[in-house]
Parts: structure tokens; sequence; C-alpha cells
């Protein structure tokens, strides 16, 4: 084995290009033309291939760097006899100034003027005449699939603008026209295989900006993508271009998402980045020309979902205004911890996704609470304390067990019911860092010391942050108790997918008609929401009249 260094190989003239993702770790096998790393400059995108196989060792870059040719991206342990020295190789598995190159020069000389060969097959001329576009080099890859075609038959279109999209495995590249006319023909479909020299259209063009020798026949790629790697992103070349996008993206205040059947023009590494995080990329505004999605339009239409959850999620809502506080009077802003922040999104999800409905009720737990009292120092010399909480989940676990639709949930398309055979109850933590729910298993198969241990435990964990994401999955109910906090009743948001919870409230003694006289009796607030989706009122009434029963008199427990 032996270690070497790769390098940035030749990046087409592009000087201090960022890197924009890593995409191996050390100790990471990568095999030959796997990509190592993604970059971007403000004209194209494209990643880097592994000139040959190896470990990586160590890696000299990481995002936000600025690169170009010669850097060393990584170490590179590879087996004895391997060719030349990754270092060199780096820089030739990028593909040579290659025949489009020098195919774009030709064009350019002959817009120039005398281009002998152009010149003596077709006098400079306005007459027009048939071109057939061709794919371009593409740095070696072959049998490339077309995955959009950007024209039709009958369209006018501009020398840059993309006719199609090409994927491989490693990128997406747009192939633009190297003329300016009208598409005659398409000869190439979506999900057809090209490569270098594939036949893509026939162009009707005027005569004097073009080229005619069989040279011009394959499609010109703009100069900056001449020497990139095949992944790289041609964009078009002209600077007019480069001013209409930062026109765009200034003096356009809101360019409008590409309409249904539009085009979407998106380099590599922006379709990589939407693919990741799921976005439909129709829905994004472009500031590039031609509407071209640029990175900067990604980031700010992830920024417009995370300030509009609600329109995000489907309800349309306008955002609550950025208000500056501090023009009323003093304020001090502290930052919501990791905990808080994803507590308010399940909550928003929750709440906006499931159609609560929150019953309340009062259960008489004068007995239990006797009870409880009268087993007080038996729980002290076991080491436990018991509090409501064990009877209230043993309550619901029987509860859970006797209301079906209760234990279950609504499977993510809405098409069935999950019935959950286990009775497994999730109890609210309120914590310094937070609210975190963990999840007491086979509650209908434990005692009521055990439960006691078991939520006492928990609440502990919980509180020292010691609980595994394992102990905070999956619950079938939940259990919110502010009881020993106060207040009289509360509507909680049921912690989806699960279809119910319950929130307990304080204690409070009550006089009670008995039919002859007013008694004192000590009386839980109980609230209880449920997704009216897979439960309605009457279920839940059932529901909430067994748990009530149950806990007034806890031999039923036993029944
Ligand atoms: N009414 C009156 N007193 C109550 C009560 C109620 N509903 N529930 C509990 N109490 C009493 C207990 O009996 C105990 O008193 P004693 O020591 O005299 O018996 C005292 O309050 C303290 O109880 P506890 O809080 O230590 O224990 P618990 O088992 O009742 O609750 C836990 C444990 C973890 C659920 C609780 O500490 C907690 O964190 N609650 C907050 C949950 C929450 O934030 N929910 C909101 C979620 S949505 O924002």
């Amino acid at each position: 084995m032996t270690k070497e260094t790769i390098k940035i190989p030749d990046l087409g003239g592009g000087e201090g290009v960022e890197v924009i993702e890593v995409c191996v770790a050390v100790g990471d096998v990568v095999e030959q033309e796997d990509s190592l790393l993604v970059l971007e400059s403000d004209k194209a995108s494209m990643e880097v291939p592994a000139p040959k196989s190896g470990k990586v060792v160590s890696i000299a870059m990481s995002v936000g760097d600025s690169v170009s040719e010669g850097d060393a991206i990584l170490e590179l342990e590879v087996a004895e006899g391997s060719d030349e020295p990754a270092s060199e190789s780096a820089a030739e598995s990028a593909p040579e100034p290659d025949a489009a190159a020098e195919q774009t020069s030709a064009a350019d000389d002959d817009t120039d003027g005398g281009n002998d060969t152009a010149g003596a097959a077709q006098p400079a001329s306005t007459a027009e005449r048939t071109e057939t576009v061709k794919v371009p080099d593409v740095g070696g890859g072959e049998g490339i699939e077309v995955i959009e075609l950007c024209v039709a038959e009958g369209d006018e279109v501009n020398e840059g603008d993309s006719l199609i999209v090409l994927e491989s495995d490693k990128a997406s590249m747009e192939v633009p026209a190297p003329f300016t006319g009208v598409v005659s023909a398409m000869l190439i479909k979506v999900g057809d295989a090209a490569s270098e020299g594939t036949a893509i259209a026939e162009m009707r063009v005027a005569g004097a900006n073009s080229v005619s020798d069989a040279k011009a026949e394959q499609t010109a790629a703009p100069a900056e993508k001449a020497d990139a790697p095949m992944s790289a992103e041609p964009e078009p070349k002209n600077e007019a271009s480069t001013a209409a996008r930062e026109g765009a993206s200034t003096s356009s205040p809101s360019p409008a998402p590409a309409a249904p059947g539009e085009q979407v023009y998106a380099g590599p590494a922006v379709r990589k980045l939407a693919r990741e995080f799921g976005i439909d990329l129709s829905k994004v505004s472009g500031s590039g020309p031609r509407k071209r999605i640029v990175k900067e339009d990604l980031h700010a239409y992830v920024k417009q979902l995370a300030k509009v959850p609600a329109a995000a999620a489907g309800g349309g809502i306008e955002p609550i205004p950025d208000v500056d506080f501090a023009k009323f009077g003093e304020v001090d802003i502290q930052p919501l911890s990791k905990l808080d922040k994803l507590t308010a999104a399940n909550m928003h999800r929750s709440w906006l996704n499931l159609p609560h409905v929150t019953q309340f009720d009062d259960a008489d737990i004068t007995e239990l609470e006797d009870f409880r009292r009268e087993m007080k120092k038996e729980a002290e010399q076991r080491g436990v304390k018991l509090t409501p909480l064990p009877f209230l989940l043993k309550a619901a676990a029987a509860a859970l067990r006797g209301n079906a639709k209760f234990n279950a949930s609504l499977s993510a398309d809405g098409e069935s019911i999950v019935y959950k055979h286990y009775v497994h109850i999730g109890m609210a933590v309120d914590t310094p860092a937070g609210l975190v729910v963990p999840v007491i298993r086979d509650v209908d198969k434990k005692s009521l010391w055990e439960l006691a241990e078991e939520t006492a435990e928990l609440a502990k964990k919980a509180r020292e942050r010691k609980l595994k994401p394992a102990d905070m999955q999956g619950g079938c109910f939940t259990i919110s108790s502010l009881g020993n906090i106060g207040g009289t009743g509360f509507t909680p948001i049921i912690n989806a997918p699960e279809v119910a919870i319950l929130g307990v409230s304080k204690l409070a003694v009550k006089p009670v008609w008995d039919g002859d006289s007013f008694q004192p009796r000590k009386l839980l607030p109980l609230s209880l929401s449920y997704d009216h989706r897979v439960i309605n009122g009457a279920d839940a009434g059932k529901f909430f009249t067994e748990l009530a029963q149950m806990l007034a008199d806890i031999r039923r427990l036993l029944l």
C-alpha cells in the first residue's frame, strides 16, 4: 500500500472555486471515478472524481474552502502497482481540453471573420441551412441518460439555451444550443442513453452567425466547460447573461417559479441539494438567466419555508410579522435550545395536520387518594414515591385495551389504521432543556410499584439528559400531567402519529351533590384531545367514561 495525494485537477482556468460538499470521510473506501468533492463557482458546479480506487487516509479541505488547481484534496492509500502517481492522475481524470473546446474556438474564429474551412464550405450569408446538433465531449461519459428535453420542434432558441439535460449517477449537465435558430426536429427523447456525438436535434440556422463545416456539427460547449470534468455544469458564457442574472437578483423583487410545464433550469449541485432536501425545483424562483435556479435561490426558498411553516404545511397562512420589540422597551434575546425548536416543529406539525377535539371531565379520585396515602409508608420502604401518575397510567392502559381506536395510528397516506397490540405510554416531562416524552413499555403488564419506579427513573434520566432515542420511541398514547403545577384544564396537543393524549390538571376538593347533600370530593380535571379523523365523539365519550370510572374505583383495574 502507498499513500498518494489527490489534488484538484485543471478547473478550466477557474481559481478560488468554493468547495460546497465533501463527499467522502476519513476511512471511506472509494472506487475510481467516485466523487470526492463538489465545487461550485459562480458559473458552474462540478464534482471531482477519484482518479483511482483506495482508502481515504486524511482530508485536507472542508466545505467553504476556496480551491484552485493543484491544491491537495486528500491522501489516498492505494494498492501497490496502481498506475501513475495519483497527483498526476487526478488532473488526468478531468478531460483534456477537448474537441468541443476546439470547436468553440473554431466557432468563435468564424464569427470573428476568416475561417477557411467554413468559408469554403459555405459563403457567409443569411441563407438558412440545417445543422445537426450533437452531444459534445462529456469528459468520457458514455450512455448518459437524457432526463429532460428543454425544447420541442418548432421552438426558437438562442445560442446558449439549454436543449437537453443529461444525468449520470454522478452529475447532471445541460447541453446548450451552439446556434441561434429554430428546432426543426428532435432526434432524441427522454430516457435515451447519450454519448459524445449522439444527435440531439436539427436546427434551421441563419448563415452569417453560424459555422457549417463538419466540426461545427458538434455542439460547441461553452469555453468554461471545456476543461472541466464531465460533471461540470455549463452555464451560458456571455457576460450579458451574467449581467441579466445580477440584474434579476437585485432589481427583480421576486421572480416567479416556473409555470406548470415550463422548463426548470438548474445545475447539478443545485439539483443534488434539492433532491437531498426533497425540494420540488418547479416551486423555486430562479434568479439566473432564463429563470435558472442558483444555489442562493434554493437557500432563499428554504429560509422562506422555515419562516412560514404554516404555508409549508399547506395552510397558506401569512407569517407572523417580524417586529422589532426593542423599539418599545428593553429586550433580551435568548436562542431557543435544539430541543425547544424540535418540540415547536413537532407541535406545529401535529396542530396543523390533525383535527384536534378536546373533551373535559373530572375524575373523582377521593378513594384513590385515600388508598395512595395509606400506601405512602410502604412506598417509602420500597424507596419509591407513589404519585397519582402510576394510577393514571394503569387506568389509561386498561382504557386503551378496551378501546382499540385509541391504541392506533393512521397510516401516512390516510388509507388505513394500524392497531397496536402492545400498550406503550409516553409521559411528558418538563426539563430545563425543554419538553421530552419518554415511553413506558407494556404499561398494562406492569404493577403500580413498577410503574412508580419507572416513571421516577425516566423523569430523572430526562432531567439529566440521559434518555436515549429508543427511550422516546414507540409510544401509543401520551399523558401530560401538569397536576403538580396547577391549572383547571388545558388542551394538550396530540403527539402524532399517536391519536390521543390525556392532559391532567390540579386535583381540587369540590362539593359534589350525592342526592341528599353536598360532599367534599377530590376531583381530578382531565382533558382528552383526540384526532377526529380516527376517533369520533362517541368513541371518546366511552373511553373517557371508562377511564374516569377506573380512577374513581381502582378495584375496576382488576376486572
Ligand atoms: N394534582 C395535585 N397534585 C398532584 C397531581 C395532581 N394532578 N399530580 C401530582 N401531584 C403531586 C404528587 O402527588 C406529588 O405530591 P406528593 O409528594 O405529596 O405525593 C407532587 O405533586 C409532585 O409530583 P411529581 O411531579 O414529582 O411526580 P408526578 O409523578 O406527578 O409527575 C412528571 C412526574 C415527570 C410527569 C412531572 O414531574 C412533570 O414533569 N410534569 C410536567 C409535564 C409537562 O410539562 N406537561 C406539559 C406538556 S405540554 O406543554
